[in-house]
């Protein structure tokens, strides 16, 4: 089991990502605890020197799995569903300039939040064709580049476009695109599907991401899912890629982060173990 952590270039107003500020030190301290990876939250690829990034992620032995643009949303109000065509527009050019690095480090870029809520006065279908013609954009551009697009189905309390798997799935039949995915979390499972384990087989090889935060959005181990079944069923999709802490850093960080890869490891042997 590979494992990241989300990791933030600057300071941000998302509560959970446990790691945010000095990106080396950071990185370092992530790396001692024994992570593969670190999924790092960019808000705008302008704002960050992409060859010092990747080169403190490979000196520290890890890779980058995803990169996170739900900041553009958080603190710029950028929307691929926004009624203001320039809003779209710009949120489109936005992860579009994500690309290039995406590309040199392979990893998948998430549509998160920036995919927008469905704002007073726009009709959800008039939402939905703006989500759609917006992310066929995106994965035609990504796609010379070998670069792969998750979208994350998020609770019903953060937005009102695509909040389970089931809808998902339905999306990516209208893209129609190879290079589009879900990003499954397991805090917006455990709101949302009525079983975790059918939500993950449900998506089968469309799992490009997969995201662990307990019930609580505590690191896994600090609430009541039970990860030895949910990762059970994720491995038996065939799924390769990370599995990627997404979670408050409580009580604090380096004590969450620590205490989350301590339970995974424990439970990958396990996992192992009932081979
Ligand atoms: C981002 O990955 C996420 O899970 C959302 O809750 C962001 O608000
Ligand atoms: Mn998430």
């Amino acid at each position: 089991m590979k494992l990241s952590i989300v990791l933030s270039t600057h300071a941000a107003q998302f509560q959970a990502v446990a790691f945010k500020g000095d990106f080396e030190a950071n990185v370092a301290k992530i790396a001692t605890w024994g992570y593969d990876g670190v999924e790092v939250a960019i808000r705008d690829p302008r704002l960050v020197d992409a060859d010092e990034l990747a080169r403190v992620v490979s000196a520290h032995g890890l890779v980058m799995p995803a990169i996170g643009t739900g900041q553009a949303w958080g603190e710029e109000g950028l929307s691929f569903t926004d009624p203001d065509p320039v809003v779209r527009v710009a949120a489109v050019e936005r992860i579009i300039s994500h690309v290039p690095l995406a590309a040199r480090t392979g990893a998948v870029i998430i549509i998160g939040l920036l995919r927008g809520i469905v704002k007073p006065g726009v009709d959800h279908a008039q939402a939905m064709d703006w989500l759609v013609d917006a992310l066929q954009q995106c994965c035609a551009a990504a796609r010379p580049h070998g670069v792969r697009l998750a979208l994350e189905p998020i609770n019903r309390y953060e937005t009102t476009l695509i909040n389970n798997v089931e809808q998902g799935m339905e999306l990516l039949s209208r893209i129609g695109a190879d290079n589009m995915g879900l990003l499954l979390d397991t805090f917006h499972m455990n709101i949302e599907e009525p079983v975790i384990e059918d939500g993950i087989r449900a998506c089968g090889d469309r799992i490009f991401h997969f995201h662990v935060a307990d019930s609580n959005r505590w690191y896994p181990g600090g609430g009541h899912l039970d990860f030895e079944s949910i990762l059970d069923a994720l491995f038996a999709t065939g799924y390769q890629g990370f599995v990627s802490g997404e979670f408050m850093p409580l009580p604090d960080a380096d004590t969450s982060a620590e205490r989350s890869i301590t339970y995974l490891r424990q439970i990958q042997e396990q996992l192992t173990m009932s081979q």
